[in-house]
């Protein structure tokens, strides 16, 4: 699985873990007797066990589909494939913590090319995957013009996917830059949440975001993260 480096800059990334998404799919309810489901596990510090099997659910599937993608280019009906085989438990887990929705008030995602996990755990459906990397004018991020994993769902805030690594990283400033204006007027916004490889991070783009994030008294809420899928 991939290694993964979590960073968050500014002040927003902290509510990150309350997202309702993962409170709906694991919150523990009260059993008949009255005790509370998952108190032991909580008190161990571990998950809930009906979130864990979620996850456990969700991985499984993004690889399943990813298998099937790597097929597709394999009998000749894809011209290209990338992926994200590997980086499920990393992907998932994000997928589950994104306030979905379109516009500043919800959170906005600046995937790379291995953000499939985080879009099933979202609740694409995986047919989306398969009319992209199939090129079909049904694909609803690109029209079938883009290829594997470039993705682009405007109704959830999903920009489209770059080719060029780490380009990501400085789109993510703007996108937070207006939700940080809407905190100042005490308006809901979410937090620009931004994907990308280890070696990316090497990149003029990567440097920026961070600069731009961490500005003093003018933090934006940007969530960076890093996958080292060596
Ligand atoms: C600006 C730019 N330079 C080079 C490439 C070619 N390229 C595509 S993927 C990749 C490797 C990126 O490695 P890393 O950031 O660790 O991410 P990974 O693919 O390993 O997840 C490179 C160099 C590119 N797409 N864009």
């Amino acid at each position: 699985m991939a290694r993964t480096v979590g960073k968050a800059v500014g002040k927003s990334p902290g509510k990150l873990p309350a997202r309702a998404p993962v409170e709906a799919a694991g919150r523990p309810g009260k059993k008949a007797s009255g005790k509370t489901v998952g108190a032991r596990d909580r008190a161990l510090g571990l998950l809930d066990k009906k979130l864990v099997l979620n996850m456990l659910d969700l991985m499984v599937k993004s690889r399943v589909l990813e298998e099937r993608l790597i097929k597709v280019y394999k009998t000749g009906d894809a011209y290209f494939w990338i992926g994200a085989p590997g980086e499920e438990a990393f992907g998932v887990p994000l997928g589950l913590l994104v306030d979905k929705g379109h516009g500043p008030a919800h959170d906005f995602l600046h995937l790379h090319y291995r953000g499939t996990p985080t879009l099933v755990a979202m609740g694409m459906p995986m047919i989306d995957s398969i009319r992209l990397i199939m090129n079909r004018a049904t694909d609803s991020s690109t029209g079938g013009r883009n290829f594997a994993n470039h993705y682009c769902f405007p109704k959830w805030n999903v920009v489209p996917v770059g080719s060029p690594i780490e380009v990501q990283y400085s789109m993510a400033v703007g996108t937070a830059m207006a939700q940080r204006r809407r905190k100042m007027k005490k308006e809901s916004a979410g937090v620009s949440i931004v994907t990308g490889g280890d070696a990316g991070s090497a990149e003029g783009d990567f440097a920026s975001c961070l600069i731009w994030s961490s500005r003093p008294g003018a933090e934006l809420p940007v969530y960076m993260t890093v996958q080292n899928n060596k």
